[in-house]
């Protein structure tokens, strides 16, 4: 079995996608995602300047290889880029595998582990009770977990409060937006919007809360502190992790479980946090950590100090990101929860899948490979839009971590 050809497809349809397609010489194919929200034209110059040309020809049945061959073999190691695209190849010969085999993905991996995985859905408002509306809409809609964000008054653009409601999306501008960050408001305001949501639902759902990196340690040890008594079930990105060091004073201080890492692109980011137990959850996920070959790789390691998976699946993640991601949660012994931010209905026909929602779970389906497509013709019409995450900057003007 060789491989014949490798294409690079960008499609726009509400929100860029970049997707690999590997085709054998007798027509078996397999996709893999490769969209890195923003810089999405780096990857595909990545992928078809430097990596395409090194397939042709190669065996696709080995994954292992070829993932060493474009990790250990292209010097310039690690990165979003490269480990995106490293990520594209190595989903598109998973999902071949299982598709020249007949199976599906997870049977692969080892076989399930369960049967649906818990996912958590985005409850995102102006204020305190228009994100307890949202929250009460996920829990009708049969949700188990919800992450729960809310405008800060006197700040403008907050992290996580959408123009549109179950369709959040961040990059929304050919140049970045500007927001104001103010840490004193938001740490006044984040406690009560969980009391708010406590005392309204209680404590039967589980309740999520992403900081998207905005304080010192210091600072995220004492939002950590004052939401313990609402029990999250994490509290996502307190602080930036390239200093993994600084997550030791945080730990030491609160008892809210932590989790990060959906910007992390290797186990190499996340080695100190979890042999030091410093976190609860690892937040990579397919695209962002170099395909299912490393991913697992994390996990396994992770499994190791009780830390488990979170995997990230905002809507940048392409369906065939959350429909490997599926498989690997329906595996993964130390499996935790999964991101699930809906999709779009164009971006849904583009990508035809097996995946389903049912009653707060999402099913991987038992289609051989990961049971994600794509519809060529259709991509074809909505062409590439440029667009970018916004920027933050401090009250002051001083720029700070978006
Ligand atoms: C977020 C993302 O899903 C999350 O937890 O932090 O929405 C993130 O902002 C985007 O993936 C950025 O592209
Ligand atoms: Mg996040």
């Amino acid at each position: 079995m060789k491989i014949a050809s490798a294409r690079v497809i960008v499609t726009c349809p509400g929100r860029n996608f970049v997707t690999l397609k590997i085709e054998t010489e007798d027509g078996a194919y397999g996709i893999g995602d490769a969209t890195l929200n923003g810089r999405e034209k780096a990857v595909v110059a990545y992928l078809e300047d430097h990596v395409v040309p090194t397939l042709i020809g190669r065996d696709p049945r080995r994954i292992e290889d070829i993932w060493q061959y474009l990790y250990r073999g292209a010097y310039w190691r690690r990165g979003p880029v490269t480990m995106r695209a490293i990520a594209a190849v190595d989903t598109a010969l998973w999902d071949l595998k299982g598709k020249t085999l007949g199976v599906p993905l997870y049977d692969l991996l080892g076989g399930k582990s369960r049967e649906g995985v818990m996912v958590y859905g985005h409850a995102n408002g102006d204020d305190i009770e228009q994100t307890a509306d949202e929250v009460q809409r996920y829990l009708e809609l049969g949700y188990r977990a919800v992450r729960a964000q809310s405008g800060v008054p006197g700040v403008k653009g907050a992290y996580g409060v959408g123009r549109g409601q179950m369709f959040y999306e961040p990059a929304d501008a050919a140049l970045p937006t500007e927001t104001v960050w103010s840490t004193p408001q938001y740490l006044d305001h984040a406690p009560k919007l969980f009391d708010a949501l406590r005392e309204r639902f209680g404590f039967g759902p589980h309740l999520l809360h992403d900081v998207h990196h905005r304080l010192t340690p210091l600072e995220a040890a004492q939002l950590g502190k004052s939401l313990e008594p609402h029990r999250l079930f994490w509290l996502e990105d307190v602080t930036p992790a390239e200093n993994q060091e600084g997550f030791r004073l945080v730990r030491q201080h609160t008892t809210t479980p932590l989790a990060v890492g959906e910007i992390f692109n290797t186990l190499w980011d996340c080695k100190d946090l979890i042999q030091e137990q410093l976190i609860d959850y690892v937040r990579a996920t397919v695209v962002g950590a170099g395909g299912l070959t490393h991913l697992r790789r994390i996990a396994d390691f992770a499994s190791v100090w009780q830390v488990r998976t979170g995997c990230h699946g905002a809507t940048d993640l392409s369906p065939v990101t959350m429909g490997a991601a599926l498989h690997f949660d329906a595996w993964v012994p130390n499996f935790g929860i999964q991101e699930y931010m809906r999709h779009t209905p164009e971006t849904d026909a583009v990508f035809p899948h097996a995946y389903r929602f049912e009653a707060g779970l999402l099913y991987p389906g038992d289609a051989p490979g990961h049971g994600v497509d794509i519809d060529e013709a259709l991509a074809a019409r909505f062409p590439y839009e440029p667009k970018q995450l916004p920027v933050a900057r401090l009250e002051d003007g001083t720029m700070w971590n978006w």
